[in-house]
């Protein structure tokens, strides 16, 4: 009896000295949560849902999850379940605590248990559930387990009460599993906006299916009184992905390869498929974590594509003897692939940590590939032919372009000291105060000049249709005159001397009118930015301008209306919060042309007043998957897109 009662104060003040660790902890979080999620802003509130998911991904990975639902609440909360095995509820012996409040009070503790597989959580930001629950007034979690409902509540990660069974779970005879967290984000953190993002949140849940073989997730937004709902289940996986990212394309052979193999404990899936066009389309995953910059499993499967393609194209006498070998560029034009790999313990590098350092994964990457890919062409030989001659036909061209670039740089064409007549340049000289906006049309481009801060903002008109970089080889791209004058005011230089560190401008601003051309306009851009100058969008350098929908002119005053979903609501307001008499005057912009040199500034360039939107890479991909649409050989999904747009500007013209 002494014994036992020894043992329960030595508990309680284990859990005292537990206590005053998580409540230091997760104060650490509230007082700097940048640190732990990037920002407060849009981005950091987002990151809140991926540091939840993640673990349910986490449990799907493990072999136990199958489902998984992400719900936005009307009021701007989340909701994520899974039908996993639930969090643990048995009491741990370190803490004397139930793992499950452990899992959202103490910091890193995500993972610590159970231990083996792959873990998403934890990995790349992985800075587990703990953070979220600090950063949310409110947090509440469900564990379906052991035929019970467990269920416990935190206050801006405090505990609120102790776990408790609420429930049974036993329904029809089936036993219920998983886990379920409710979470609101503390608007005193998240002070810029608690305002989720459907498409942004619907996109990563798409590509974690597509990276999830056989998963089921879903979204649901209950805001709109009509609420949406997608689900996503793909059983091709990330051959499913490269079907949908060439969906809109000419493909050289109708079924994407696949591959998936597993050596070292690591689990390797790629996918590949050629289309006719001249853009490679790349995208690598370490632990469903988009490995922009790269890394080891993008280097071997590289390695792995030229050498089997070259080796093959020799030994099928499909190249001559004296040729060169084909390089990588050569052999990855108009590729479209994903490679996929899981590991037990990803290093993450690089300056935004998305390159994949671990150096065991290039050696199984190209042994697994390469294997399964030299097959693959030995068995179709009228696919390995064209794929060799696309390289071989690559490879001409790129020697064409070289041959161009040099002319046009022996003549300094890219040289600043020839910067374009029609360049308005700014006076400063420091990149980072400096803009440079892109503007539709000469007499837009006027107002620009009349209207702007010629201390730090550079105007560049550009006329009409600019070139379809599509359908362009690299040649005909340098010898166009309005992408010319582009590279030369950006100073970056262009193709393998691509330089992002000599931008002169580190906010490249699209301004084009709010019209179908406009919009048509913008797509070309951001294609061309995405294929020729990426690093200045990966470097989030690329802007759009918003110039006002609509101006409420009362007397000598005018309000002004931003574009966005709510932009008809907005302009009731502004016109229910004027007085009735003088009667206001709503005017709708469709041109930049219709606004003067004044008010251009002041709506749309002043940066105390103006609003822009700045592009993310997924922005720039999906304008290229547009654009691909727009451009491409295709006719039906063009046909579909203008019908789609048509209806969206009757819409907007009411
Ligand atoms: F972490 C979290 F709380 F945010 C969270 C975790 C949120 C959500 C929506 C789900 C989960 C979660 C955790 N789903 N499934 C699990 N599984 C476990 O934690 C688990 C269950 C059993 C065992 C075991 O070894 O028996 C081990 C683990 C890690």
């Amino acid at each position: 009896m002494a014994e036992e009662d020894k043992n329960l104060r030595e508990q309680a003040k284990l859990y005292d000295a537990s206590q005053i660790q998580v409540l230091e902890g997760l104060e650490a979080v509230r007082k700097r949560p940048g640190m732990y999620i990037g920002s407060t802003s849009s981005e950091g509130l987002h990151h809140l849902v991926w540091e939840i998911v993640d673990n349910s991904i986490d449990e799907a990975l493990a072999g136990f999850a199958t489902k998984i639902q992400v719900i936005v609440e009307k009021d701007n909360s989340i909701t994520v379940t899974d039908n996993g095995r639930g969090i643990p509820v048995d009491i741990q012996s370190k803490t004397g605590r139930p793992a499950v409040e452990t899992v959202f009070t103490i910091l890193h503790a995500g993972g610590k248990f159970g231990g083996g597989g792959y873990k998403v959580s934890g990995g790349l930001h992985g800075v587990g559930s703990s953070v979220v629950n600090a950063l949310s007034e409110k947090l509440e979690v469900k564990v379906f387990k052991n035929g019970k409902v467990y269920y416990q509540d935190f206050k801006r990660g405090k505990i609120n009460a102790d776990l408790k069974v609420i429930g049974e779970t036993e329904l029809h005879g089936t036993e219920v599993h998983g886990t379920e967290v409710h979470f609101v984000p503390d608007p005193e953190i998240f002070n810029e906006t608690t305002e989720f993002n459907f498409d942004k949140l619907a996109t990563r849940i798409r590509e974690l299916a597509f990276l999830n073989r056989g998963l089921h997730i879903s979204i649901e937004d209950r805001r709109p009184e009509e609420p949406l709902f997608n689900q996503y289940h793909y059983e091709g996986g990330i051959k499913s992905y490269v079907e949908h990212l060439n969906a809109n394309k000419e493909v050289l052979f109708p079924e994407p390869i696949y591959l998936e193999g597993q050596q070292q404990d690591i689990n390797v899936e790629v996918s590949i498929q050629y289309t006719d066009s001249f853009h490679t389309n790349l995208m690598t995953f370490a632990n469903n974590i988009h490995t922009y910059e790269g890394g080891t499993h993008e280097a071997g499967f590289k390695t792995a594509l030229t050498r089997v393609i070259n080796d093959y194209g020799r030994k099928q006498k499909l190249m001559r003897e004296n040729d060169d070998n084909l390089s990588g560029e050569d052999v990855r034009e108009g590729l479209t692939a994903v490679v996929s790999i899981k590991h037990p313990d990803p290093q993450f590098e690089g300056q935004t940590k998305t390159k994949l350092g671990n150096s065991e994964v290039r050696t199984v990457t190209d042994r697994l590939f390469s294997e399964h890919f030299a097959k693959f062409l030995m068995e179709n030989p009228s696919v390995g032919r064209r794929i060799v001659e696309k390289g071989v036909l690559a490879s001409k061209a790129r020697q064409a372009a070289k041959r161009a670039r040099e002319v046009t740089r022996r003549k300094g064409a890219l040289e600043i000291s020839n910067l374009p007549g029609k360049l308005a340049d700014c006076s400063s000289r420091d990149p980072e105060k400096s803009e440079l906006f892109i503007v539709e049309g000469d007499s837009a481009g006027g107002s620009a000049k009349q209207g702007r801060s010629r201390e730090f903002q550079a105007i560049l008109p550009i006329r009409g249709k600019i070139l379809n970089v599509e359908k362009a080889s690299m040649d005909k791209i340098l010898a166009n005159e309005e992408i010319r004058s582009l590279f030369t005011a950006m100073g970056t230089g262009f193709g393998e001397e691509f330089d992002v560190s000599k931008a002169r401008y580190h906010k490249l601003v699209i301004m084009t009118d709010a019209d179908v051309d406009g919009a048509h306009i913008r797509t070309l851009l951001l294609t061309l930015f995405y294929r020729y100058m990426r690093p200045v969008v990966e470097a989030g350098y690329v802007y759009i301008a918003q110039p006002p929908l609509y101006g409420v002119k009362q007397g000598k005053n005018i309000t002004y209306v931003q574009p966005g979903e709510n932009a008809e609501k907005e302009l009731q307001n502004v016109i229910n919060s004027l007085p009735q008499s003088p009667k206001p005057s709503v005017q709708r912009y469709k041109g930049l042309g219709e606004m003067d040199e004044h008010q251009l500034w002041q709506t749309t360039m002043d940066p105390e007043n103006r609003l822009m939107l700045r592009v993310s890479i997924e922005d720039a991909i999906e304008a290229d998957q547009v654009f691909e649409m727009l451009m491409g050989d295709q006719v039906e999904p063009r046909r579909a897109f203008i019908e789609e747009n048509a209806r969206y500007v009757q819409n907007l013209d009411v």
